[in-house]
């Protein structure tokens, strides 16, 4: 985000407030801005004593913690750190011997259509036996397990099971690429995979296994001693000897009882990659205790979860939404969760208004992508239209992973939530563990386009590039400035990256979330512009635009030089646009569309589907200045479609701008 642009989006204005009925919040666990005033009053007075409370009313301790936060090696802080538990005792066995264990902890709709539901008792069951399987492989506490499963019942019983001996899961999203799995079991140093043979996504059969093999056996991945296949497909797929087995073998004979380990609060639950703003993705670690009460609090806060509540979130197990908002959160909280195998336009584009009817959904949790997507297939076809759908049981929406617009906010208030249901707009990172910045659905009064107010206790802040605060009404860095519960720890083997990336020494030692916001004059309301660091958000996913340059340039033998930026798109978000410099002359005309091809190829093999430039142009150079820095700020504005009026003075080579502006 430049100055420039951040000055021109805070006087965009919006207007419409839409505060909770008053049946809403009389009826909501935070109840009014009174009740969300005095949860921040109390944060504010004893901060320690606010969270010790929430951790021991909301968490399941083996042993109680006495020391609430331990600031003495910041960044690095411990929170609960002399407490024990287990994350999956606190998902499963909390609820036996209550009215949850016969409930549906999860509705399983596959990407055919077909349902299946798993209760608590049931859940638990499964979890304790794929945990038992594991250990009989050897896998223990402090182990990592790469984890790259479609989105299935077995995807959560994996993490599960993971969390219940003690062994740090890292789950890869099902679209990474083999070179993508390869790096972060070789950075994890993973001793076992679990995967399926194969994923079904809108009526295809993709693989996943193969990709596993391929992996493999790239090398470097010596650490792996075995491979556990769910056979997700009748189709067969390759196995070796020794390394891999079924799941249908492993669980054979493998006892339904598997007592808990317990473990310290800081315990890595899970590492997660995410893309930062060099090459490498960064593994996100998550503690244990925190984090686990990150998910359950939230639950209860953000979704005001009852215990009728048909809960559905959309995301990916291999993204952090998947982890906090399916694999744990719901499950904490004794919800009742759909998980959706599928894709939202199959068979057809109405696919997630049929599902919420025909589940009885009540809150409803996806990301503006879909959402925009989704409006554009209602307005060109009725038949998908959400108005074809009962949506009455629907009772709270949520949005995550971008900024919604106002327009598409609108929609979904109106076509979705029959303009009765609390859009709760959850601002959040995988760093953050769970929502930041989020509007309560019995208190804050809505806007739309802002995720309103900080969650009590959390300290966000608009501040200037050395940290001082900044008024509402104008935009800056967003960070917050004191630790809480579910902060991320480190960054797995790379401790020193943690400390500069998110503790900057400029920042007075404030978290730095990487996005630039503005505050409403009005309201004080948080608005999130966008990244003010070289990572895009297409679709809600996160991806360095270093990492694609390096996909790019390391196809030697064609490619000399790559710019990536990203452009604004409807559907999107932002879109990836590459400017390339060739090995050989510039291509026109069919070559160049042929060439542009063949490096979207070439970047889905490297990274993964979603990383493949929507754009490519061919350029003799990229726009330099004398000393050989590529300006960026040119090229977001040729992405653009703009007119550069911007000073070029300082360019090594102008003529160059008029050529790259060309389209192919
Ligand atoms: C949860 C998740 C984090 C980045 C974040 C920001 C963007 C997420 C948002 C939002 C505006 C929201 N982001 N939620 N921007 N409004 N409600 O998405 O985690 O994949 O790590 O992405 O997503 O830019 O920094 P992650």
């Amino acid at each position: 985000m430049s100055a420039s642009t951040s000055a021109i989006e805070s006087v965009l204005v919006e207007n419409r407030v839409f505060p909770p009925s008053d049946a809403i919040a009389r009826a909501a666990r935070v109840s009014g801005m009174a009740g969300y005033d005095a949860l921040c009053a109390e944060a504010d007075k004893d901060f320690e004593g606010f969270w010790a409370r929430l951790a021991r009313e909301n968490v399941r301790w083996t042993k109680p913690f006495t020391r609430t936060l331990d600031q003495s090696n910041a960044p690095f802080f411990k929170w609960f750190d002399d407490g024990e538990l287990n994350a999956s005792a606190n998902c499963l066995d909390r609820h036996i011997g209550t009215p949850t264990e016969n409930k549906d902890a999860i509705i399983f709709e596959a990407d055919d259509g077909s349902v299946t539901r798993v209760t608590y008792k049931e859940l638990l069951a499964r979890v304790s036996q794929f945990a038992n399987a594991l250990k009989a492989h050897g896998v223990s506490k402090g182990d990592r397990v790469l984890i790259y499963m479609p989105m299935t019942v077995e995807g959560v019983i994996a993490m599960q099971a993971c969390a219940r001996i003690g062994a740090t899961h890292s789950v890869v999203f099902g679209g990474f690429s083999a070179k993508a799995v390869q790096e972060r079991i070789i950075d994890a140093g993973a001793v076992a995979v679990v995967t399926a043979n194969f994923q079904m996504r809108g009526g295809k059969e993709l693989p996943l296994k193969a990709i596993i093999d391929e992996a493999l056996a790239m090398g470097g991945c010596d650490t792996i001693r075995n491979v556990f296949v769910f056979q997700r497909t009748p189709t067969a797929c390759n196995m070796v000897a020794g390394r891999d087995k079924t799941f249908g073998e492993i669980l054979e004979g493998q006892s339904s009882d598997c007592p808990p380990v317990a473990v310290g609060a800081e315990h890595p639950l899970f590492i997660l990659y995410t893309s930062g703003s060099t090459g490498k993705p960064k593994g996100v670690q998550h503690s244990t205790g925190g984090y686990l009460l990150w998910a359950k609090l939230t639950m209860d806060w953000t979704f005001d979860l009852r215990p009728d509540d048909i809960f559905w979130c959309t995301a990916d197990i291999g993204w952090i939404t998947g982890h906090t908002y399916v694999a744990y959160g719901p499950l904490a909280a004794g919800a009742t969760q759909i998980i959706f195998e599928g894709i939202p336009t199959f068979p057809n584009a109405g696919r997630f208004w049929q599902m919420i009817e025909k589940h009885k959904c009540t809150i409803f949790y996806t990301a503006p992508t879909a959402i925009r997507s989704l409006i554009k297939a209602a307005e060109g076809d009725a038949a998908v239209h959400p108005a074809r759908s009962d949506l009455s049981s629907l009772r709270i929406l949520g949005s995550v992973g971008e900024p919604i617009n106002p327009e598409a906010w609108m929609w979904y208030h109106k076509n979705v939530g029959g303009e009765r249901c609390p859009i709760v707009d959850t601002f959040w990172q995988t760093e953050t563990g769970g929502h930041v910045i989020t509007p309560l659905p019995g208190a804050t009064p809505l806007v739309p386009g802002s995720c309103t107010l900080p969650l009590p206790g959390i300290a966000a802040a608009i501040v200037d590039e050395v940290g001082n605060d900044i008024a509402n009404g104008t935009g800056g860095i967003l960070v917050i400035k004191r630790p809480w519960p579910s902060m991320i720890r480190t960054i797995w083997n790379d401790p020193e990256r943690f400390k500069k990336a998110y503790f900057p020494e400029e920042l007075k030692g404030y978290y730095l979330a990487g996005d630039g916001a503005v505050r409403s004059a009005d309201r004080g309301y948080f608005r999130i512009t966008g990244r003010i660091d070289d990572v895009l958000n297409v679709s809600g996913h996160r991806m360095g635009t270093m990492e694609i340059e390096s996909a790019l340039v390391s196809k030697t033998d064609l490619v000399a030089e790559a710019a990536v930026v990203g452009r604004p798109d409807d559907v999107t978000g932002e879109a990836i646009c590459a400017f390339v410099v060739l090995k050989r002359a510039r291509p026109t005309g069919e070559e160049a569309k042929q060439i542009a091809n063949e490096l979207r190829n070439w970047v889905a093999k490297e990274i993964g589907p979603i990383a493949k430039p929507k754009d490519i142009r061919f350029g003799d150079n990229l726009p330099k200045t004398r000393s050989g820095k590529i300006m960026r700020r040119l090229l977001r504005s040729i992405a653009k479609g703009e007119a550069i009026t911007q000073d070029t003075s300082t360019l090594e080579n102008p003529a160059i701008l008029d050529q790259l502006a060309q389209t192919n």
